[in-house]
């Protein structure tokens, strides 16, 4: 039998019911996209090795909504593998993670009671755990392109993963994760620059983490001091999170799509943000550019200049807002 590109669909945990890019073959559809380098999911059953499966379906439709079906979590997974390949691919031209137009694969339902996601350069792929009681699936769409660009800095700076640089590392992933939260604007999930926001990990409905002011979550920083490389990598993202709510929205009290933010600056200086798509046009170009293993606080002004020079010109408005976004975060 032939197998072909089909059009199905699924209603996810977090993302509600969505398009999905299927693959027909001998009488059901898979749960692969052959138009984004093939990226598939596959149920891991609470292990954490093996193959997984594929997720099939007779009817080209998967999940309900409710994590109790298994398929739900995969809609998420899938559906934020397609728009993170989307986002990369319409915003900067990147054909999948590793610039080679191969897809990656996610797997649900990782591990046992499993409260974390993670992305592996060596499978290719990424694994969600299903959280307390394998009942909170951490397929929210910011995780996603949060754990895929883990791969995209691997194949580009390939951000050391401790100290300042280890920052920088998962910075990148919240920026990005949080523009593939934008760029698919779904209603179930109003895009904003909190991080995990509707996984309810802490357990009280606060998210993970907040771009526009980071010590919020009680543990980051809000801007550079000499020790921030000392910080969990977690943690010392901090600094460049709040860099790039800053450079994007400003310092100040905002409200967008509901969500109310106040973002202070380490110097007292008011800021006037150029927008996220600018600001992310030039941390990929620094990312890929300019930006080593080794690159810290520092390095990243630097590399983030050149990049906002190379954009829009030396002494433009948005490389003054580079230059003025990071002193407000102490990186002089
Ligand atoms: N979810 C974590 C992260 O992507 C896993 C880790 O600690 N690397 O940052
Ligand atoms: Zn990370």
């Amino acid at each position: 039998e032939q197998v072909q590109t089909a059009s199905g669909s699924g209603t996810g945990v977090f993302v509600g019911n969505v398009p999905l890019t299927t693959t027909q073959a001998s009488g059901t559809y898979q749960l692969k996209d052959g138009t984004r380098g093939g990226q598939s999911t596959v149920d891991y059953k609470h292990r954490t090795s093996g193959s997984g499966s594929l997720y099939t379906s007779t009817t080209d439709t998967f999940g309900n909504g409710s994590a109790s079906n298994g398929a739900s979590a995969a809609t998420d997974a899938q559906y934020g593998a397609a728009a993170t390949w989307d986002f990369y691919k319409n915003t900067f031209g990147r054909n999948g993670i590793k610039n080679n137009g191969v897809g990656a694969t996610s797997r649900v339902h990782y591990g046992n009671n499993y409260v974390n996601a993670f992305w592996s350069d060596s499978c290719f792929c990424m694994s969600y755990g299903d959280g307390a009681g394998n009942t909170h699936p951490l397929t929210e769409i910011d995780v996603a392109g949060h754990e895929m660009t883990h791969g995209v800095t691997s194949a580009t700076a390939g951000l050391n993963y401790s100290g300042e640089s280890g920052g920088l590392n998962e910075a990148t992933s919240d920026i990005f994760g949080t523009m593939v939260e934008f760029y698919a604007n779904l209603p179930s999930n109003p895009p904003n620059y909190w991080i995990g926001e509707l996984i309810n990990l802490n357990g009280n409905g606060t998210p993970l983490r907040y771009m526009d002011k980071p010590s919020k979550d009680g543990s980051s920083a809000d801007s550079w001091s000499p020790s921030v490389g000392n910080l969990d990598v977690h943690y010392s993202s901090g600094v460049a999170n709040h860099f790039f709510y800053l450079l994007s929205e400003g310092s100040g009290a905002k409200t967008i799509n509901g969500f109310s933010y106040n973002s202070p600056t380490a110097n007292g200086s008011t800021l006037t943000g150029i927008g996220r798509d600018k600001a992310a046009k030039i941390w990929y170009r620094a990312l890929t550019v300019y930006f080593t293993s080794t690159t810290n606080y520092a390095g990243a002004r630097t590399g983030t200049l050149k990049a906002a020079a190379d954009l829009y010109g030396s002494g433009s408005a948005e490389y003054n807002a580079v230059a003025a976004a990071w002193s407000g975060v102490n990186v002089n």
